[in-house]
């Protein structure tokens, strides 16, 4: 019986020295040391030896489980750093290597027009509103004081979708229903960014264009509001050497009305083929909001008056971005789009 209690703590040591991974090393404890394992098998066989020999052998067996177990625990620790370095060395990452070039989207110059005048005009206080694109003849023209026949409905070849219904020609639409929502009449300082639509198709008409308007109604307001609003405005987006001027016009809906110049930003007001040797570019249209608007929208013109503006976004992006065909901004062509990279 001692004999065979030392071959198998000589075995079972042997096996957990050579036990290659931990797997291994647990069906060795298992086969050893187990329910049915050889060394426990041997406490079953103590039925058979005489009651004086018992303790010894009882204390054999305890001593050889005990050695085995620890050969057992130094090769758990000893495989379990094998293991761990093995997943070091298969998870490894080589931080000098060179990193792969994420491709990235590029902010598209008319949203960023949108953005830097959205950031402009909401830090003087306006609201940005936008509205639906497919709009009703009544916001589009009733409400602005174009009445159905009015010649300046020619001067924009609408999208009609049905005889009431059509695409926007511009956001104005969007003003006229800030000033009908309103039910307190309260005053209003929006600025209405979106995508307008007219029959137009050259160089420098899309029929799809992005327009930017902006409307201010409160008691009291007045040309020089109009005037000092529309400086900043430029002279934030086109440079603070620009130079305003205001050339009478007319719109339907602003009375006095005003086409608003720009001193050209290329050769500063001297003449060049972008400002056709005028020394002026023509940026913004605008004017008081004409006294049937307030009226037809609820706003006594007896107490409110107001200012309105409006421009095309395209062209501010081209102006702002160089860019000589307005078609480039709907093309979608990557290689325009990539130029406007997102280094801010
Ligand atoms: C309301 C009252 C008045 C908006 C205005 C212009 C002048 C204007 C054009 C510029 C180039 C549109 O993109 S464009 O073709 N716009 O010249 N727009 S005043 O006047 C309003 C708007 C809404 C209720």
């Amino acid at each position: 019986m001692k004999e065979q209690i030392e071959k198998i703590k000589i075995t079972a040591k042997e096996e957990v020295k050579n036990a290659l991974d931990l797997q291994s090393l647990d069906e060795v404890r298992v086969k050893y040391l187990g329910k049915k394992g050889e060394l426990t098998g041997v406490l079953r066989g103590m039925g058979a030896i005489s009651q004086e020999e018992r303790p010894i052998i009882g204390g054999l067996v305890n001593t050889a489980k005990e050695e085995i177990e620890n050969a057992i625990k130094e090769k758990e620790e000893e495989l379990k750093v094998i293991e761990l370095n093995k997943k070091l060395e298969n998870e490894k990452i080589d931080i000098t290597l060179p990193s792969v070039k994420v491709k990235r989207g590029s902010k598209h110059p008319i949203n960023r027009i949108i953005e830097e005048l959205e950031d402009l005009f909401v830090s003087m206080g306006y609201d940005v509103v936008d509205g639906p694109e497919l709009e009703t003849d009544e916001y589009c023209f009733e409400r602005l004081n174009l009445p159905k026949g009015h010649p300046a409905r020619d001067m924009q070849d609408t999208f009609y979708v049905t005889t009431e219904y059509l695409l926007r020609t511009q956001t104005s639409a969007v003003q006229a229903r800030v000033m009908m929502d309103n039910k307190e009449k309260t005053p209003i300082r929006v600025i209405c960014p979106g995508k307008t639509y007219r029959r137009d198709d050259d160089a420098t008409h899309s029929h799809q264009f992005g327009q930017i308007e902006g409307l201010v109604i409160d008691e009291g307001i007045s040309l020089a509001h109009l005037k000092g609003t529309l400086e900043v405005f430029v002279k934030h987006m086109l440079g603070a050497d620009s130079k305003l001027r205001f050339r009478p016009s007319y719109f339907p809906f602003t009375e006095p009305s005003y086409e608003v110049d720009v001193s050209c930003f290329k050769c500063g007001g001297k003449g060049c083929n972008l400002c056709k040797q005028t020394g002026w570019i023509e940026i913004l249209g605008s004017g008081m909001v004409h006294p049937n608007v307030l009226k037809m929208n609820g706003y006594d013109p007896e107490k409110y008056s107001g200012f309105a503006f409006g421009t095309g976004l395209d062209r501010l992006a081209m102006f702002k971005y160089g860019i000589t065909d307005i078609r480039l901004l709907y093309a979608n062509d990557v290689r325009f789009l990539n130029q406007f990279d997102r280094k801010d």
